[in-house]
């Protein structure tokens, strides 16, 4: 009896061996190539969003690092720069329904870039200018307070109104606040002092933020102000200081999602985000890639002139949902709050491509097979495996990787379901292609089995 038994064990663990091997794991959805916790599993199906750069940088449009890279004094900088500041044109439903056009699920905010200026109603009190007068915020610092607007708000109830989730990005340094003064990449804290009323003081943003807002993502950054342990003045941020303030976020909101820059590299947070690149293979737990469209995250007129171009986007979409992860992509709307004509451009190019082809990126995982092919990527979901054909091929034959045990049932054009010739073999399937492509970027065909 007891060797019958264990020989049952070993072929059910053989089989599930096999079935893990072979993606073939439970039935309906096809498995992320990562475990995604509940809270999650809206994001990782979502996969597209938009990044949205917004402060008193823009109105200097120099990119959002102009503080620090020009050598601007917090002074020169709040009297010259925010206090210039006045997105009178600032429309929520406009960026909001090209966020939809092109397709994206979810849009995240940035309430406080580096320069430290919140772009709510902040209460907190230590968030001053120089003056320690005037509190260092859209509101309250700029001309734009006059119309008693809320632009936090407003994108959130257009994002509300269209089905589009919504999260907020936050700076961990900050260079105007009184604790810090830049340091090459770096903030030093004035005294130890310091850096404890700051953080206490941070947390109470982040409090007013998740109270206000309600957000359900929150996207930190300016992290890298670290060591292991053992804090000093300039490298005042530890991995401790990081996971207290992801358990702090969860004590705010339970099911809030938190990015991995709590403190870099320490695998914190719930998702990995490779900054304008895309690793090499998925990787072992929910990641994003956040991307530029022209080199520049805050409004920079030199960059302007330099998007690429919509097929670029396209591919790079794919790639990253190929590797099962997700893709933020960034609009620098201009200091009075209008849209780039840019990024309109690219809003645009990619939704008409999501239109015929989102059903190839949301809801799936990246590609099962090892090796990418020649011609493109593969996404796949259920029981359907979308070739995205990048390069046409010549003689009208598209020769695709067969999924191991299965029968294939039919293989389509996603753009209409017109039905393709096929020959499946041994470990391939080879499709008879239309002569002419009818996608530029991406054409997918659907390779649907039994
Ligand atoms: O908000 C956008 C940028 O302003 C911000 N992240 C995106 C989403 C950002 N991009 N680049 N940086 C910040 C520059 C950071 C550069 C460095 Fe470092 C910090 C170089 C050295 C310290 C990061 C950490 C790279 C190496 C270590």
């Amino acid at each position: 009896m007891k060797t019958g038994f264990n020989w049952k064990r070993k072929l059910l663990s053989l089989l599930l061996l096999f079935c893990l091997l072979t993606g073939l794991a439970g039935s309906g959805t096809m498995a992320h190539a990562y475990n995604v916790p509940d809270n999650m599993k809206w994001w990782a199906d979502d996969k597209f969003g938009m990044f949205i750069h917004f402060g008193s940088y823009s109105y200097f449009g120099h990119g959002e690092w102009a503080m620090q890279t020009e050598g601007i004094s917090k002074e020169t900088y709040q009297k010259t720069i925010s206090a210039k500041f006045d997105p009178e044109k600032f429309d929520a439903q406009e960026i909001v329904s090209y966020a939809k056009k092109a397709g994206m699920k979810y849009l995240v905010f940035t309430a406080k870039h580096h320069e430290g200026l919140a772009m709510w109603d902040t209460k907190v009190a230590s968030f001053t200018d120089t003056t320690g007068q005037k509190i260092y915020s859209l509101q309250q610092y700029t001309p734009f307070g006059k119309t008693n607007r809320d632009i936090i708000m407003e994108l959130k109830n257009a994002c509300q109104q269209a089905g589009i989730h919504f999260g907020l990005y936050y700076s961990i340094i900050d260079w105007n606040h009184s604790s810090q003064t830049v340091e090459g990449d770096f903030t030093k804290m004035a005294s130890w002092e310091a850096r404890t009323a700051y953080i206490a003081d941070m947390k109470a943003q982040l409090k007013e933020l998740v109270d206000t807002y309600d957000p359900e993502i929150m996207w930190f950054d300016g992290d890298w102000t670290y060591k292991k342990d053992n804090p000093t003045l300039k490298k005042w941020w530890t991995k401790q200081d990081g996971q207290d303030l992801y358990q702090y976020m969860k004590s705010l909101k339970s099911d809030i999602i938190v990015n991995e820059r709590v403190c870099r590299s320490f695998g914190l947070g719930d998702f990995e985000c490779p900054e304008q690149s895309i690793p090499e293979k998925a990787l072992s737990r929910p990641w994003e890639t956040c991307q530029t469209m022209n080199n520049a995250w805050g409004y920079k007129k030199d960059c302007e002139k330099s998007y690429y171009n919509v097929r670029y986007m396209i591919q790079d979409l794919v790639e990253v949902a190929s590797k099962d992860g997700n893709y933020l992509l960034n609009i620098g709307p201009k200091g009075d709050g209008t849209m780039t004509a840019g990024s309109r451009k690219i809003l645009k190019g990619i939704g008409n491509w999501m239109n015929r082809y989102g059903d190839s990126i949301y809801g799936t995982s990246g590609t099962p097979f090892a090796k990418k092919p020649s011609w493109g990527r593969y996404t796949r979901k259920d029981n359907v495996i979308y070739a995205h054909v990048m390069k046409w091929p010549k003689d009208q034959k598209l020769v695709t990787k067969k999924y191991a045990g299965k029968k294939v049932k039919k293989v389509y054009l996603l753009q209409n379901g017109k039905k393709l010739k096929y020959n499946a073999t041994g470990k391939k399937v080879i499709i008879k292609m239309p002569e002419k492509k009818p996608d530029k970027a991406d054409t997918v065909i659907a390779v649907q089995y039994q």
